[in-house]
Formats: C-alpha cells, sequence, structure tokens
C-alpha cells in the first residue's frame, strides 16, 4: 500500500491565489507579508504581475467564503489561501463573523476539491492578533506552508490514482484536480490573464 505525504520541494509547478480581508489590515498586511516570504522562499514568484499568485482583497472576513469558492471553482489555483483576522469587541458580531468564515472556508474546500487554507486568526484582543501576525511569530508564513504541503499531497495522491486507474475518489469529475494537472481543461470562470494585456 501507499503512504502519501505533502512535500515542500518542486513548489514552482503550483498556482496560488491569496484572498485578504482589509478588516483589520494592520494584522492582514503582515500575515500576508509572512505568507509571501515562505512561499518566495520555496521557489514561488510572488509578484501580483506574475503567473503564480494572484491576490483578492476582500472587505471583511465574512466576504472571504464567497471568493474562496468561486477562485476555487475556477480550477486555475493548486491550493486558496484566505487571510483575515477576527477580533472579538464589545458585540456578539465577532461570532457570526467568526463562525460563518470558518464554515465557508470549509466548505469551498469540499465543494470544489481545492485545498482552502484557514488563514484567519481570531482572538480576544488587538494585541493577541499582532503576536500572531510578527511580534511573535507570524502564522501567515504557516499558513503558505499549510498551502504547498496540501497542493503537493493532492498533486501526487490524484495523479497517483489516475496513474492507476482508480479514477477519482468522491466526485468523479475533471473539477476536482488540482489546476497543475487540470491546465488544459481549465474552465474560465475567472478572465483570462492573458487576454487582458
Ligand atoms: N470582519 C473581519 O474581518 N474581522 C472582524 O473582526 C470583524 N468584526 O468583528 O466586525 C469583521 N466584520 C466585517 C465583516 O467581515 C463584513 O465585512 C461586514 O459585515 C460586511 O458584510
Amino acid at each position: 500500500m501507499t503512504v502519501f505525504e505533502g512535500t515542500f520541494v518542486n513548489a514552482s509547478r503550483f498556482r496560488f491565489a491569496i484572498v485578504i480581508a482589509r478588516f483589520n489590515d494592520l494584522v492582514t498586511g503582515k500575515l500576508l507579508a509572512g505568507c509571501q516570504d515562505a512561499l518566495k522562499r520555496h521557489g514561488i514568484d510572488v509578484d501580483p504581475h506574475g503567473t503564480q499568485v494572484d491576490y483578492v482583497w476582500v472587505p471583511g472576513c465574512f466576504e472571504i467564503p464567497l471568493v474562496a469558492r468561486q477562485l476555487a471553482l475556477s480550477q486555475r489555483y493548486d491550493a486558496v489561501i484566505c487571510l483575515g483576522a477576527v477580533i472579538r469587541g464589545q458585540t456578539p458580531h465577532f461570532d457570526y463573523v467568526a463562525a460563518e468564515v470558518a464554515k465557508g472556508v470549509a466548505a469551498a474546500g469540499f465543494q470544489t476539491g481545492v485545498p482552502v487554507i484557514f488563514g484567519v486568526v481570531t482572538t480576544d484582543t488587538m494585541q493577541q492578533a499582532l503576536e500572531r501576525a510578527g511580534i511573535k511569530s507570524n502564522l501567515g508564513w504557516n499558513y503558505a506552508m499549510n498551502a504547498l504541503e496540501m497542493a503537493s499531497l493532492m498533486y501526487g495522491f490524484k495523479s497517483s490514482t489516475q496513474r492507476e486507474g482508480y479514477g477519482e475518489i468522491g466526485d468523479a469529475t475533471s473539477a476536482t484536480l488540482p489546476a497543475t494537472v487540470n491546465a488544459s481543461r481549465s474552465s474560465e470562470l475567472l478572465p483570462d490573464k492573458e487576454s487582458q494585456k
């Protein structure tokens, strides 16, 4: 039998989308910097004008799932990384936003077969959020590593099951293939970058 495991090598073959919430951008901007740093040091071209990483800014965490799902459905990406910060205030708003973004990000992954990384810090205070976004450590780095690992895992896993003639596990359509495997069959749900030049 086989052990499937993601690696952090040969990452330059992958394409990523990063969805970032503007709300609490003091925190999310730092998460993004940490995330880019990790991707860059693993051979990914993080230039927004390049071909490997696309960036989408949304107003707040509540809007992340809709956009993450659409990006995943496009089959352009091997993983979608969602970055946000939900900080508890004096109102119940925190609970609604935190619950919806967690559920929505999970659903976007399940529904599309594309890894969607939950890079949302949920804390009681701004201080705690900043500590996780660069003052002590930067979770943006970890979220990038999670994306690299999952992209690699799905690539090896799906290539292997295809080679051995098992077909797809779960949803048996080509829509569940990673972007790199499925590039030639990509459904154009997003505007073509080349035609925009
Ligand atoms: N959005 C966040 O990203 N973080 C928060 O802490 C937050 N709080 O607590 O209000 C927040 N609210 C905005 C929300 O995500 C939506 O953008 C807004 O409700 C419009 O749909």
